[in-house]
């Protein structure tokens, strides 16, 4: 079997990256999913598995975040003994990135390398506005174009009112009401997937991610939750961040549903998820204007001419706190990691000073 890469997007630029490993035991490959350490990955021969190799297992063992994940484009090497191992990740151009549960502000990268970031939020029960912004936060953050898919159209009296209230809460990215147990809005999506390109689906459990991927391919490819559930919580169907190459080219990546997503880094996508609001904040009368009664504040106008909704504001703010803490403990890291170098440093010329 032999696969066409750049249907999943292959191209010169990964081509160029990859030259530095071009050698007669390795290939490229797409990661399709990661369980355990163990790659998933389709190569240009058919679909192969491996493991890290040791080199950049140790390379990687501090930061998850540059561990391999659905969407990464990998250099894979066959030994002698036909093991297959990943040896190296080509540079990434787009991830999406959110703050492991752990302690300490880490990375872990849910989705790489896709050219659309798609937020699922379903039409009923209604879509949850501050979820819609966190994740578009996360998805402008990525580096690929954000859009916002409004599942379950089917089940909303009046679809094109709540695609227009999302809209509010959404400037700048697409809103499309799909039902994909109608087959609505699904061709304003296979542009997203044709050859080369990659669309990825984040979003709580049960809003019919799967059930979408199913429809994009025309096979059910994916499986999906088999009652629909009265309370809207289903428990979660999909278990790993799957990329799924689509039949006519181009490929999906499926995520499982994610509750709580925490932020990183994110000024940048948090500054484009919400521009309405920072174009405001920019106009206040003091650059470090905190919209608390100072004078000439254009946040604290728009509030009370109704322009801008307090919700929308008060979401802002609390993104903004989480990732000015988040971005303090990246501090305090990064100081403490610096302080035990220096340390070691220090240690290692006062034993070399000691001898004579
Ligand atoms: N009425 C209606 N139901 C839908 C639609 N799309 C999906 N569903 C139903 O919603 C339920 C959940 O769908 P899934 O595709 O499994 O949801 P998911 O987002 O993949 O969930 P996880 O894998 O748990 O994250 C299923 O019972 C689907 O049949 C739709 O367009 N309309
Ligand atoms: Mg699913
Ligand atoms: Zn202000």
């Amino acid at each position: 079997m032999t696969l066409d890469l750049s249907s999943l997007g292959w191209d010169d630029d990964l081509a160029v990256a990859y030259l530095a490993h071009d050698r007669a035991e390795q290939r490229p490959a797409r990661v399709t999913r990661v369980d355990r350490g163990v790659c998933t990955a389709v190569a240009g021969d058919g679909v192969t598995r491996g493991s890290l190799s040791g080199a950049l297992l140790s390379a990687t063992a501090h930061d998850p975040a540059k561990h391999p994940c659905a969407g990464d484009w990998v250099v894979l090497r066959t030994w002698p003994d036909d093991r297959v191992t990943i040896e190296a990740i080509l540079p990434r151009r787009t991830a999406i990135v959110r703050r492991t549960a752990g302690k300490g502000s880490v990375g872990q990268v849910l989705a790489a390398n896709l050219d659309t970031a798609a937020v699922v939020e379903p039409m009923d029960p209604s879509p949850d506005l501050g979820r819609i912004e966190r994740l578009l936060t996360l998805a402008w953050e990525s580096g690929a174009t954000p859009l916002v898919i409004l599942s379950k159209a089917d089940l909303a009296a009046d679809p094109a009112g709540v695609a227009e209230q999302v809209a509010e809460s959404a400037p700048g990215v697409e809103v499309v009401p799909v039902s994909a147990e109608r087959g609505s809005g699904l061709d304003r999506l296979r542009p997203l997937v044709t050859a080369g390109r990659t669309l990825g689906l984040l979003g709580p459990s049960g809003v019919g991610k799967s059930t979408l991927v199913n429809a994009l391919a025309g096979i059910r490819v994916m499986e999906t939750q088999a009652t629909r559930r009265v309370d809207g919580k289903g428990r979660h169907t999909t278990t790993y961040r799957t990329l799924i190459p689509m039949p006519d080219g181009g490929a999906v990546i499926d995520t499982p549903g994610i509750r709580a997503v925490g932020l990183l880094d994110a000024e940048t996508g948090l500054d484009r998820a919400f521009a309405d609001v920072a174009e405001l904040a920019a106009a206040c009368r003091f650059n470090d204007c905190r919209h608390n009664g100072e004078p000439g504040c254009a946040v604290r106008a728009a509030l009370e001419s109704g322009e801008l909704p307090p919700r929308r504001y008060e979401s802002w703010c609390k993104l903004q706190r989480e990732i000015a803490y988040e971005m303090r403990r990246l501090d305090v890291r990064l100081a403490a990691e610096e302080r035990t170098r220096w340390k070691r440093i220090n240690r290692s010329m006062r034993a070399r000073g000691a001898r004579p």
